[in-house]
């Protein structure tokens, strides 16, 4: 291991407070990881920070009618604290509205322009008149190309997850007015990122197959496959970092240019607070860099940010880049705009002093490898069997027997129990995970540890000892003394309040990782314990029951006060609605889109023909499910090709509350032709 090591974690869009999925995706292992090396004696800078600009902190400004800076400064504010509360540990959480932030990214703006690594282009961007604004990324919705998603935005459809270009969407209209946009030639400045492709090929293909996860060197590879484009590192905008050219005048850098140089500028304001010399983490070749994201990002984080890295040609690139998957709540998708979430600083007021065991279930349940599920009754059930049950059980039980039997005071040890003999094991395997960034094995060895604990003293019965061999259970109990320090000592990474408790209890000091490994006893004689205290209780029924409860009102909200998050739509005459031909309908065949999820192709009999309609409803359902199935067509919608097949018609759906689409269907005795009015 090296000696020095800068690790980020993503800095948070100041657009909205952040939730369960965002501490699991990134800032607990982020934070585990960090504490883990500081036990090792590391030279660690943890940095983070708010993501103040971009289209997604704008539109929320629009959206609440208050200024870009009262939205950025209010999240800004509201996050920090969020991340103090949970013992998130960072050295600095800076932000990138700073000044200093404005010119360090501008800086380097203006040493790759010098260096000559811009390519300048003219092009035709979509601009709306009625705003008169341009429009980039978010500001631009329209149809998926790949999914036939309705509500892609200009860089990303987030039902299907593709990366996308605003001159990809079908029937593009602007976020703003709803207008159909204009062309309009402007000139921006891109980083021509395919000049890198064999560079990119090398360092993450060939050096990095075998330490970086799979998940981040299979999108990698994919980008590449795909063949990288020049992408444009200022936009026309005017929330954000002005481009410090004349020509740029009235342009701001792109926020994925400016805002992972937010990590370099947060470091040097801590550096400069502390004393210290930035550059050491940034650019000394003893230091690892390491960045801890979401999957979402990879293409800035393994693409994008070190191309820049590299074509300044002062910085390190990073060592590792261990991105999580999502993490689903209560078996569906996590979402700001229906609200469906756990979030961080509603938990934290909710179940006070429950830090660490959303930090414990969290971490159990990573989505290392692929997505993976929150759900309220595991969240008990894990505090209550695990923590509770284990852990907090096994440490209680030695606190309060040596309490009862020997006052407190650490009895001698002169024995040596075999299946006991290797738990400085438990540090070493922990460590080694840790450092592979397996976090939920690192979790469950440390519980392995516990287990052992109870299971030792389940076996040896001081309890039943303690009339006939007092020899014996001193022996015993001071045994099982010894796992409970290493356990209080391995589990602070993980669980910090709870280790800080046992540690105090065990009146111990902290000791490094390294000590651990090596440790033998952990007591010398004549040591006194402190008080026994609880470390976890029990989490009742009532309070699971209200966090469903505030979750089934989330659902009512968006079923009532609209279905899909949309407001009534503008009013229409008769005549208007006289244009359109419902027909009942029988579904006859069905079979997947090949490349589209969500699709199914159907041949539906509508009485006055059978003809091919492809809908977006294979998450719903399966093709056999809806085979047979009585339907409502409408079926004078003008024929559309969606993934190259003509579709002619349109199936109507309505919601569930859990989000499945529903039929809307008549009677099963009503023939297929039957008109609807
Ligand atoms: N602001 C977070 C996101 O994509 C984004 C990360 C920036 S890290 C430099 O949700
Ligand atoms: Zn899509």
């Amino acid at each position: 291991m090296s000696k020095t090591y800068t690790v980020t974690a993503a800095l948070p869009y100041a657009n909205g407070p952040i939730h369960i999925g965002h501490l699991a995706g990134v800032y607990i292992p982020a934070d585990i990881y960090v504490r883990y090396l500081r036990r090792n004696g590391k030279d660690v800078l943890f940095v983070c920070g708010s993501d103040e600009h971009g289209v997604p902190v704008t539109i929320r400004a629009k959206k609440e009618g208050v200024s870009v800076q009262e939205v950025v400064n209010r999240y800004h504010e509201l996050i920090k604290s969020t991340f103090e509360k949970l013992d998130i540990s960072f050295n600095i959480y800076d932000r990138t509205s700073s000044a200093h932030h404005h010119q360090n990214a501008q800086d380097f703006f203006l040493k790759l322009n010098k260096n000559n690594v811009f390519l300048e282009k003219q092009t035709e961007q979509f601009y709306d008149e009625e705003a008169g604004e341009f429009l980039a990324d978010r500001y631009i919705i329209g149809q998926c190309p790949n999914c036939g998603n309705e509500n892609a935005y200009g860089d990303q459809c987030e039902k299907c997850g593709s990366t996308l270009s605003p001159e990809e969407l079908i029937n593009p209209k602007s976020a703003l007015s709803g207008a159909k946009p204009q062309k309009r030639l402007t000139k921006n400045w891109y980083l021509p990122l395919n000049e890198y492709e064999s560079f990119l090929r090398e360092w993450v293909l060939e050096n990095h197959s075998n330490d970086w996860k799979a998940n981040v060197t299979g999108q990698v590879k994919s980008w590449l496959d795909d063949g990288l484009k020049p992408r444009a590192m200022t936009r026309d905008l005017d929330w954000g970092i002005p481009v410090p050219l004349d020509e740029g005048t009235g342009k701001v850098l792109y926020v994925w240019f400016d805002a992972p140089i937010g990590y370099i500028s947060a470091t040097q304001k801590w550096a400069e607070e502390h004393g210290k010399d930035w550059k050491k983490y940034w650019q000394g070749n003893e230091t690892e860099l390491i960045h801890f994201i979401g999957k979402d990002n990879i293409v800035f984080h393994c693409i994008i940010f070190p191309v820049m890295l590299k074509a300044h040609g002062e910085y390190i690139l990073p060592t590792n880049v261990p991105a999580n998957e999502f993490l689903n709540l209560e078996n569906d998708k996590i979402s700001t705009s229906r609200n469906w979430a756990v979030w961080a600083h509603e938990f934290v007021e909710d179940l006070p002093g429950k830090q660490d065991v959303l930090r414990y279930v969290l971490t159990a349940n990573l989505p290392e490898n692929k997505d993976n599920n929150f759900t309220w009754k595991d969240f008990q059930l894990k505090n209550n069997s695990e923590l509770v049950g284990i852990l907090g059980n096994f440490f209680n039980r030695v606190m309060v027997l040596i309490q009862k039997y020997f006052d407190g005071k650490v009895p001698t040890k002169t024995k040596n129990y075999p299946e006991l003999e290797n738990l400085h094991d438990f540090p070493e395997d922990i460590g080694r995970y840790l450092e592979n960034f397996e976090f939920r094995n690192a979790l469950k060895e440390l519980m392995n540890l516990a287990r052992l604990g109870n299971q030792f003293l389940q076996s040896q019965e001081p309890w039943k000892k303690i009339k006939t061999d007092e020899e014996e259970v001193k022996n015993i109990l001071a045994a099982s003394l010894e796992i409970a320090a290493m356990l209080a000592q391995c589990a602070g990474p993980f669980l910090p309040n709870a280790s800080e408790k046992m540690l105090q209890m065990l009146d111990l000091e902290v000791l490094s990782w390294q000590e651990l490994k090596e440790k033998r006893s952990f007591f010398s004689q004549a040591h006194s314990l402190g008080e026994a205290q609880l470390l976890f209780d029990k989490i009742e029924d009532d309070m699971v029951t209200a966090q469903l409860q505030k979750l089934e009102n989330t659902k009512k909200n968006n079923q009532m006060t609209n279905p899909n998050a949309e407001a009534e739509k503008e009013e229409i005459n008769f005549d208007d609605f006289q244009k359109v031909d419902l027909r009942v309908g029988t579904i006859l065949e069905a079979k997947a889109v090949e490349k589209a999820d969500r699709l199914l192709e159907l041949k539906v009999d509508t009485g006055l023909d059978v003809r091919t309609i492809v809908s977006g409803i294979a998450e719903s359902f399966s093709p056999q499910e809806v085979v047979g199935k009585k339907c409502t067509v409408l079926v004078n919608l003008a024929p559309r090709k969606i993934k190259g097949i003509t579709s002619q018609g349109m199936l109507l759906f309505t919601e569930n509350k859990d989000g499945k689409l529903v039929f809307v269907n008549p009677d099963n005795e009503v023939p297929n032709g039957a008109g609807i009015a």
